[in-house]
């Protein structure tokens, strides 16, 4: 059986990290595609020759022509420009838009059978975009941002009540953005829903809602502190989560940037929705009951995404 093939559209921060630990859990060959030349060569070369030590079989290329995806399996998108600190994720929309467009018909061209992983910010109308511009089913063009806001928050109640991260599940909905709309009813410790633990005394109700503006203002946080570009660690481990629930048929229940036709009362827009990802890409669309305030909350986080997506139809009117 020939191995799986994931191209990396884009190899900076993140595009790096995902080639390493997509060589280190095996997913297939790996090829780095990036305008920069001579990064993608020099990262799939240093991690290739990283694989004898760790003891991985992957063939690394590096890129710069389209034609090294054809072919692909999975494709991770991460070109464009990431935030420097005093920028939001909105500020870089008009430049990426731009990127998405060549990006879109990079994939149309080499890779239509692929499934399709956007993590570009802003990245709710960025993959939306991409899917418009690619032309791939909606069924195969996802955004990666739900599974990086789930596990920060994740990470931290775990710190909060000095728990396993493992025993922590989390559940954040709505668009990547500051009204991002981390669930606590949903969100548990072992099975047993945060709002009982507030009730069974583990922590107060304010504080909890400070860790959920933390989760909120992560991405700002890591920004604020590397001060030269934002998280890339945890969004590429986020990334890899999805790439391998499609390529393994795993049906993970992951919250993803999905496109709903229908569901949740919205159509033509993504947005952050627990998905199921297997070998057919988003087989499932979950819709979960909200109570008035998580659908208010949800709904503000609704309108901030067709505003992008607004704004995206303005510069380029072939989306409209
Ligand atoms: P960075 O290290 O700058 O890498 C981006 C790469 O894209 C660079 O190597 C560029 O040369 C390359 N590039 C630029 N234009 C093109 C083009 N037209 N075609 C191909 N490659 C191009 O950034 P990064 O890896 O840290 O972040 C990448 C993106 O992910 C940014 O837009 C971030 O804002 C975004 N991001 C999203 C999340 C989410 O949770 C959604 C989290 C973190 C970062």
């Amino acid at each position: 059986m020939a191995r799986n093939k994931i191209a990396l559209i884009g190899s900076g921060q993140i595009g790096g990290t995902l080639a390493h630990l997509a060589g280190l859990k095996e997913l297939g060959d790996i090829v780095l595609f990036d305008i920069a030349e001579g990064v993608p060569q020099g990262k799939a070369l240093d991690i290739a020759e990283s694989s004898p030590v760790d003891g991985f079989d992957a063939k690394l290329a590096g890129a710069n022509s389209y034609e090294a995806i054809e072919g692909a399996d999975v494709v991770i998108v991460t070109a464009g420009v990431p935030r420097k600190p005093g920028m939001s994720r909105d500020d870089l929309l008009e430049i990426n838009l731009k990127v998405m467009e060549q990006v879109g018909a990079g994939i149309a061209k080499y890779a239509p059978n692929a499934f399709v992983i956007c993590i570009t910010n802003p990245l709710d109308a960025m993959v939306w975009a991409l899917q418009k511009f690619s032309k791939l089913p909606a069924s195969k063009v996802v955004g990666m941002a739900g599974v990086l806001d789930s596990a920060r928050f994740r990470y931290f109640i775990a710190d909060e009540f000095n728990v396993s991260v493992e025993d922590v599940t989390a559940f954040v909905l709505g668009g990547h953005g500051d009204t991002m709309v981390p669930l606590t009813r949903y969100s548990t410790v072992a099975g047993i829903p945060l709002t009982d633990l507030v009730k069974m005394g583990w922590c107060t109700a304010e504080r909890l809602e400070q860790i959920v503006q933390r989760t909120r203002d992560g991405g700002a946080e890591i920004v604020g502190l590397l001060k030269t570009g934002s998280a890339f660690y945890a969004p590429a481990s986020s990334a890899i989560a999805m790439a391998e629930s499609y390529l393994k048929d795993k049906k993970r229940v992951l919250p993803c940037a999905a496109a709903l036709d229908g569901q949740y009362g919205l159509k033509d827009t993504y947005v952050g929705v627990p998905v199921v990802i297997g070998a057919g890409g988003v087989e499932r669309i979950i819709e979960i009951d909200m109570n008035a305030d998580e659908k208010a909350m949800f709904d503000k986080s609704v309108a901030s995404v067709d505003g992008l997506v607004e704004a995206c139809k303005k510069i380029q009117p072939a989306l409209a």
